[in-house]
């Protein structure tokens, strides 16, 4: 049974492709911080389907105890969906909190980082047709106000994807940079650090991507031929567009 590795399955993108994946007879290993979120996820499949894992990204530690508890039925790997992030902060410079900065980059980046280096060795033992999904965003290439270290976090990770793809070369592994806009989820409440309103009212008048249109994307991605490997794949609602580049008059 093919087995995909999923960071930040505990809400959004993440959650949602757990569930699709293990509804289509994938073995699930479905890790986040939120351990009571992971355990209703994994009582609501046949036992054994899904194996759950609570990982901090911040935390290199997590990351290396989840791989080397990983029972033998869940391994080899045959995909990974890097996707555990997160914004913090959408205030332009200088009012920001290093703090958050911090945060982001501890999470979207070394969590990545280390993750991929752990769960190599096991999409290699898959061999032929593993995956690698890596979710970056529109944010990495269309600046906005307030997109700071946020942005140039995905940035990173569309990099870092092709530098993989490279070092690569030559065995097995695909590796994917997902790059999707305007997502309704947790993310923006997670942004705006709880703000209910705010978070409404960025969705008001839009139709957003919601998690289970990535899930399908993942799906597609995860299941081409072994022989293809799509590098970049962006994707936005209908009502995003990137817009001209602004004019600042005095
Ligand atoms: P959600 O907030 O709904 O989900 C984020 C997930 O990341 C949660 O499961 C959360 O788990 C996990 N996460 C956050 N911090 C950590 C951490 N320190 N350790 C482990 N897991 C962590 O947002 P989305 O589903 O929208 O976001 C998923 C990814 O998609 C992120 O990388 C985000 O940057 C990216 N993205 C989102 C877009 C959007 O508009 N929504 C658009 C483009 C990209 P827990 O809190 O339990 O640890
Ligand atoms: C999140 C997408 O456009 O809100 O990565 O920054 S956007």
């Amino acid at each position: 049974m093919p087995v995909i590795f999923i960071t930040g399955a505990t809400s959004g993108f993440g959650a949602a492709t757990a569930r699709l994946f293990a509804k289509n007879g994938w073995k699930v290993v479905a890790t986040g911080r939120r351990l009571e979120r992971l355990q209703v996820l994994k009582d609501e499949f046949p036992q054994g389907l899904i194996h759950i894992a609570q990982v901090d990204l911040t935390k290199r530690e997590t990351i290396v105890e989840a791989v080397k508890n990983l029972p033998a039925d869940f391994r080899p790997v045959t995909c990974l969906f890097n996707n555990g992030g997160l914004a913090l902060g959408s205030d332009p410079i200088p009012d920001i909190d290093l703090g958050d900065w911090q945060t982001m980059i501890d999470t979207n980046i070394s969590g990545l980082i280390h993750t991929t280096v752990e769960v190599l060795p096991l999409l290699k033992e898959a061999g032929r047709g593993a995956s690698i999904i890596n979710v970056g965003s529109v944010a990495h290439r269309w600046a906005y106000p307030g997109g700071n270290v946020y942005g140039a976090t995905k940035a990173f990770v569309h990099q870092f994807s092709h530098n993989l793809r490279t070092d690569l070369a030559g065995g097995d592994i695909r590796v994917t940079t997902l790059e999707p806009g305007m997502a309704k989820s947790e993310f923006t409440l997670v942004r705006t650090h709880g703000d209910a309103e705010a978070n409404e009212k960025f969705y008001e008048g839009v139709e957003p991507i919601l998690p289970g249109n990535i899930a399908d994307i993942v799906w597609f991605l995860a299941n081409q031929p072994p022989h293809i490997n799509i590098s970049i794949l962006e994707v936005v609602p209908v009502a995003q567009v990137p817009a001209r580049a602004q004019i600042i008059r005095k």
